[in-house]
């Protein structure tokens, strides 16, 4: 039902990019073989509002539309959802009580008090009852908290213990501005901050993610390290295949 949380919950590795409200890219990328788009509102002119048709356009594609909020407000996480986001990322988490409002806000009464708008999103199933369908969107809703700050890392342990959160994601400009070591991803001092991190996450069996795999750093080093959730830009990646393809036809 939501893919993105299955895959993690059987311990795999899931990888996205980034997608914005242009319905074609989103639609092309959405079939491009990522596991998830990731449309950000943070940093970006765009607004959850504005993703509906960008979302619609990934139907029946194996990428799963998750939204990052530009803050921890039930407004905005609520015009996420209703704009059939499958996951919300939350930035700046940094206690248990904010976690639990983002869960709170997720998540339809009794798990919540997520406010309704009619059925959102893009399901894959009929439902019996309107009870099934919020019982199945409380459940397949990835929950993603973002861990940015000094702060977010002492109370690692109370945000993660939190039910609901699927993910913990690192901020990796934010946290390494945190660190004293600012963009300075390969420093011992951000490498040994991320050690805290997984280990966090993974005693709560929450998955770790990072938002972004830092520029010129290989993808992999954060597998082994035991990041499960992040994002590449495909820019590149589509560059390559347009060269690959051209350099193949005579001329
Ligand atoms: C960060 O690097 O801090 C992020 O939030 C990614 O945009
Ligand atoms: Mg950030």
């Amino acid at each position: 039902m939501n893919t993105v949380k299955d895959a993690l919950k059987a311990g795999k590795v899931v990888v996205g990019t980034g997608a914005g409200p242009d319905v074609s890219t989103a639609t092309l990328l959405a079939g491009g073989g990522f596991d998830f788009l990731l449309f950000d509102t943070q940093h970006s002119t765009a607004m959850p509002k504005e993703l509906g048709p960008a979302i619609a356009g990934m139907k029946g594609k194996k990428a799963s539309p998750v939204v990052r909020v530009g803050d921890n407000r039930p407004d905005l996480i609520v015009n996420a959802m209703d704009a059939g986001a499958r996951g919300i990322i939350v930035p700046m988490v940094n206690t248990g009580e904010e976690a639990e409002r983002v869960v709170h806000d997720v998540k339809y009464y009794p798990d919540g008090g997520r406010s309704n708008a009619g059925q959102a999103g893009d399901w894959g199933k009929e439902f019996a009852n309107y009870r099934d369908y919020m019982d199945t969107a409380n459940n397949e809703m990835l929950i993603v908290v973002m861990l940015e700050t000094n702060v977010s890392l002492a109370n690692i342990d109370e945000i993660c213990s939190v039910p609901g959160i699927d993910v913990l994601l690192i901020g990796p400009s934010d946290f390494s501005i945190e660190l004293d070591v600012p963009l300075d991803y390969s420093s011992k001092k951000y490498q040994d901050a991320l050690e805290k991190v997984v280990a966090g996450a993974q005693r709560h069996g929450v998955a770790p993610g990072m938002y972004f795999i830092p520029p010129g750093l290989d993808a992999n080093h954060y597998v082994d390290l035991g990041f499960k959730f992040f994002t590449v830009p495909w820019a590149p990646m589509a560059t390559a295949g347009m060269e690959n393809a051209l350099a193949a036809i005579k001329r």
